[in-house]
């Protein structure tokens, strides 16, 4: 393939609700640019982006697929995404790097959860946005609808660029609002007739017309001052608007397309060549972790950063990078900002879906991949040795939402499940697998049960390891509510050397900035910042040499003991001081296992009686639904112990801020997903610990009890 400079290239990202047809959009944009011949169908399993076997076996898109087309001499990369909520994760990375993104809207159903989740990250990385709306063919498509809502969603600089005039199944006519003609689109071919505007559709033209040149006028200067004093732009004037509104989010124009049968699809592409910003002029400029700028400048020295890792059969790792900076050549030396690695690039391609082309040079804006890098992962920075130290941003991934704990079926598969779950977390950032010492299981978390459910088939089907989902327990601690003492005898003698030492100890709450307790004398004090959160102080208050103070640690020793395995559920416990102000030793008897044993227990029994109460984490919750579902989705939160802490709206969906147990979060996404037939979408992250409620902790130590008495 020809090398492309920058000004000649376009990356775009397509984006969008699920089963949009957003795969179906960028085949037939393959074929449009001459990439393919044929045009697969999702349906038929055999469209370049979807080519995994999980994707074929579902009939829909799980990872992001890079794939670039030729069309007017330009190149550009298509980085088709998929929809579904589960897999986020793939459009926030693929939003990293791109130029514009074509958000495609299912015009039978309006806007969608991933309409509002692309449009939300768009704008958060400054992408262009085109809206398509597709399915225009379909007898229930609703072109205004849809229009009303993008308007309503995402305000008034979503302009009309092309509308249909015969929606529905005989679907074939728009009027393109920027050339001000009719086109006819002929079904499955790459033909379309420019006619003139028939006189039925002359008014609204106009109209829209007039908006757009408004809107044309609004995004640049000159164009303002020649709009006002002659009231109108020529056909250059237009397509210098169109580029500048475009590419600096001005405005977002709509436009129609059926993907099924590619229709309007070659006009897109018109579009995205001459109208969308080459990778030199897009406002998603890269910046460094330090804030500067990287320009696009091929002179510069190279800068790329891998914002996606795939793992294919035969293959092996493949690293996808956008180069932002510099030119590549194959066999060039690269330096690793982020792992110190160094990096040779023995192989230079571009790739769609699953096909390679080997390229000679990668110019500055680019995209491109390689293989068999050494110690490169997802959002890494590989620069030229005569800059070796730049760091692009991070993508930051969402945090999960979704956990469950996973096991082999067969225990001897068990290291090999740690391992493979860990090179996935290498292609996919928002699955997060770990081994939980605290709850004795390992936990995996992900974006919703969906998510988790194709980790498991990958796992099954591709590793052949056949495992178990179970309940994730939850991590509670515990803690005390008011002061109190207690002291153990720890004696033994039997034969030999006996075993002697006695603890007097008190123990209080803890809370930040407490003042120190005033009933004994603090000879010695060590605050400990409990690995799972939370505070122990330990104090010796020991009077006339009662306990010596070599015995000390091995108290402390005892009191670490309980404290990890807290007396009430076997939580950690947390926020708790203790003094220890009297004892006894025997001159030869007292070890320190005695004083570990008695400390222990001294503890043990001075929290049973210190109103032990039993914390849970609480997380921040934000669900966003449609306004007609608020009401059953707040009820449904209202069952889990939800306290509802804020609402507003977005356009025309709610947002609902919430703090809720984690307990009460498992399997919400499917809950939620039910009650809004998918309509609406939700984010956690842990904010803190507070007291269970007593029945719910009458309730846990029953079930602790029972569990004990089991084992
Ligand atoms: N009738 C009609 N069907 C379409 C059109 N575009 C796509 N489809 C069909 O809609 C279904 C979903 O299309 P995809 O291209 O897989 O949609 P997607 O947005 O990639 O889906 P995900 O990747 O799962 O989010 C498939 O059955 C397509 O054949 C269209 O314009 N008209
Ligand atoms: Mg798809």
């Amino acid at each position: 393939m020809k090398v492309y400079e920058t000004k000649e290239i376009r990356n775009i990202v397509i984006v969008g609700g699920a089963k949009s047809g957003k795969t179906t959009l960028s085949e037939a944009m393959l074929y449009e640019g001459g990439t393919i011949n044929r045009r697969g169908s999702v349906e038929d399993g055999n469209t370049v982006s979807d080519y995994r076997e999980i994707e074929l076996e579902r009939q829909n898109s799980i990872f992001s697929t890079v794939m670039y087309t030729e069309f007017e001499n330009k190149k550009i990369n298509i980085i088709d995404t998929p929809g579904f909520d589960d897999f986020v994760g793939e459009v926030y990375a693929s939003l990293k790097v791109a130029d514009t993104a074509v958000i495609v809207i299912n015009a039978i159903a309006g806007i969608e959860v991933g309409t509002e989740m692309a449009w939300k990250q768009a704008s958060k990385n400054k992408v262009p946005v085109i809206f398509a709306i597709n399915h225009l063919e379909h007898e229930q498509s609703n072109f205004d609808d849809s229009l009303r809502q993008l308007k309503t969603q995402f305000g008034q600089s979503v302009v009309v660029l092309q509308y249909p005039v015969n929606p529905g199944n005989n679907f074939n006519e728009v009027i393109d609002i920027a050339k001000m003609k009719l086109l006819r689109f002929d079904a499955n071919t790459s033909n379309v007739q420019e006619l003139d505007i028939p006189a039925s559709e002359n008014d609204k033209a106009q109209k829209l017309h007039s908006i757009l040149l408004e809107n044309l006028a609004e995004s640049d200067e000159t164009l303002m001052e020649t709009y006002c004093d002659s009231g109108t732009l020529n056909e250059e004037e237009i397509q210098k608007g169109l580029k500048v509104g475009i590419s600096n989010r001005s405005f977002y124009p709509v436009v129609c397309i059926n993907a099924k049968q590619d229709m309007g699809v070659n006009r897109l592409l018109n579009i995205i060549v001459n109208y969308a910003p080459a990778p030199d002029e897009s406002p998603n400029i890269a910046l460094t972790t330090s804030g500067e700028k990287i320009l696009c400048d091929k002179n510069a020295p190279a800068s790329a950063f891998v914002f996606k890792i795939s793992i294919e059969p035969h293959l092996g790792e493949i690293a996808f990078f956008k180069l932002y900076s510099g030119e590549l050549t194959p066999g060039t030396d690269l330096i690793n900002a982020n792992t110190s690695a160094k990096e040779r690039l023995n192989q230079l391609f571009v790739v769609a879906g699953k096909n390679r082309e080997n390229i000679e040079r990668l110019v500055a804006g680019d995209i491109g991949a390689t293989i068999k890098l050494k110690n490169t992962f997802v959002n890494n920075t590989l620069n030229s040795v005569k800059n070796p130290d730049v760091v692009i941003e991070p993508i930051v991934f969402p945090e999960p939402k979704y956990r469950v704990a996973v096991k082999a079926k067969n225990t001897a598969d068990d290291e090999k499940l740690g391992a493979i779950l860990n090179d996935m977390h290498k292609v996919d950032q928002t699955l997060i697998a770990g081994y939980s010492k605290e709850l004795k299981q390992l936990i995996l978390e992900g974006q919703g049960e969906l998510h988790l459910n194709i980790v498991k088939w990958m796992i099954e089907n591709i590793n052949k390891i056949q495992i178990e989902f179970l309940t994730p327990k939850i991590p509670y601690r515990e803690t005390i509510t008011k002061p109190a003492k207690a002291n153990y005898r720890h004696k033994k003698q039997s034969g030999g050397a006996g075993q002697f030492g006695e603890v007097y100890l008190m123990i209080e709450p803890y809370y930040e900035g407490m003042p120190n307790q005033t009933e004994f004398p603090i000879r010695g004090k060590e605050e400990i910042s409990l690995p799972w959160g939370g505070k122990l102080v330990f104090q010796n208050c020991i009077v006339g040499g009662a306990i010596d103070a070599r015995f000390m640690p091995a108290i402390l020793k005892g009191i670490m003991e309980k404290i990890e395995e807290g007396p009430l559920t076997g939580s950690y416990a947390r926020d708790i001081v203790v003094s220890v102000y009297d004892g006894k030793m025997h001159p030869v008897d007292s070890n320190e296992i005695s004083f570990k044993l008695a400390g222990r227990n001294a503890f043990k029994e001075a929290f049973r009686n210190a109103g032990p109460k039993i914390l849970e984490p609480i997380y921040d919750v934000e669900v966003i639904c449609p306004e007609d579902k608020m009401g059953d989705v707040i009820t449904d939160l209202q069952g889990r112990r939800a306290v509802i802490m804020g609402m507003e709206s977005e356009g025309t969906y709610q947002k609902i801020k919430t703090k809720v147990p984690l307990a009460e979060m498992n399997r919400y996404s499917t809950a939620l997903s039910s009650l809004t037939s998918g309509r609406a979408t939700y984010s956690m992250h842990f904010a803190e610990y507070v007291q269970v409620p007593p029945d719910v902790q009458s309730q846990l130590l029953k079930s602790y009890q029972d569990e004990d008495k089991d084992e």
